[in-house]
């Protein structure tokens, strides 16, 4: 038998989830991502009122990001509505609980988008987290970027998008990317005292807050020649060379070299 893909436990009204693809860094593959979602809607279905979400203590990824060996290659846009990832940040995000993210180690692409679609950030001084689309020559969608733009300020947006440099875990607690910045030793407990507080609260008031701050944040209007724009463009640069050479690059383990065609 293989490993499972991801382990829960559930203490109290407290549901844990750990990722579980160690020798793969958490890389966000199909079964991966829907062995997350399962695990939400059977928490969902046991009344679990706070999610944590973790990798294995000690590692030193917490999780690598979209599974690149499962990205399309040209000629689809590589983030769509029925990408598994989509899926498994909408299912986070829409669970009438909090999900609280509890970050060791460094965070990549992808993971990063599912870990600001957590409600909580708490993490320790192993913390790194990057925005990667710039290293693949992936354009981002436009509900990731909503996800960031909700999150944090504009600049600080731009900086990750553009460099793709991990922000270490005291840059990113003054930038307000995480809640709690917590030494290793502690972070268990600090998590699980956090969420363990928050299931004695009133679970209907907070999951229909949750679900208030999701839509007041989550729409913004676009009139549909803009978004019909926006893909345009976005289609654009999945079918670029500079995307299937960031892909490429990555799969045979070399610097990518990008043309801007
Ligand atoms: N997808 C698929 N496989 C991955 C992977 C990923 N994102 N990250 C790592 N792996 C595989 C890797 O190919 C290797 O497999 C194994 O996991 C261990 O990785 O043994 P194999 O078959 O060769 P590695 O690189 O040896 O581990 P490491 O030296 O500890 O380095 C860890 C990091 C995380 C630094 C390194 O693996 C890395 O740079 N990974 C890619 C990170 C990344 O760029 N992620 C962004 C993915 O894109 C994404 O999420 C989106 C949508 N985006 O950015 O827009």
């Amino acid at each position: 038998t293989t490993d499972p893909m991801v382990l829960t436990s559930i203490v109290g009204a407290v549901g844990t989830i750990t990722l579980n693809d160690n020798a793969r860094r958490n890389a966000l593959s199909a079964a991966l991502l829907d062995a997350v979602i399962g695990a939400i809607a059977a928490f969902e279905a046991k009344s679990v009122r706070v999610v944590i979400l973790r990798a294995a203590p000690g590692l030193k990824v917490w999780s690598a990001g979209h599974d690149i060996k499962e990205l399309p290659r040209g000629h689809e846009d590589p983030l769509g509505y029925g990408d598994p990832l989509e899926r498994a940040l909408r299912t986070i995000r829409s669970y009438p609980g909090p999900v609280i993210a509890l970050v060791q180690g460094s965070v990549w692409g992808g993971a990063f988008d599912l870990v600001l679609s957590c409600d909580m950030i708490i993490a320790d001084e192993t913390s790194a987290f990057a925005i990667t689309p710039a290293n693949l020559g992936l354009p981002y969608n436009t509900t990731g970027l909503l996800h960031c733009l909700n999150r944090l300020p504009l600049n600080l947006v731009k900086e990750m998008f553009f460099t793709a440099n991990p922000v270490k875990a005291e840059q990113a607690a003054k930038w307000g990317i995480i809640n709690h910045l917590v030494a290793a030793a502690d972070i268990e407990t600090f998590t699980t005292e956090l969420a363990t507080h928050i299931a004695t609260k009133a679970p209907l008031a907070i999951a229909v807050v949750k679900e208030q701050l999701r839509v007041l944040t989550d729409f913004q209007p676009v009139a549909a020649q803009v978004f019909e724009r926006i893909q345009d463009m976005r289609r654009a640069v999945y079918e670029s060379a500079d995307y299937e050479e960031g892909i490429s690059a990555f799969l045979e383990k070399r610097k990518p070299v990008f043309r801007g065609v």
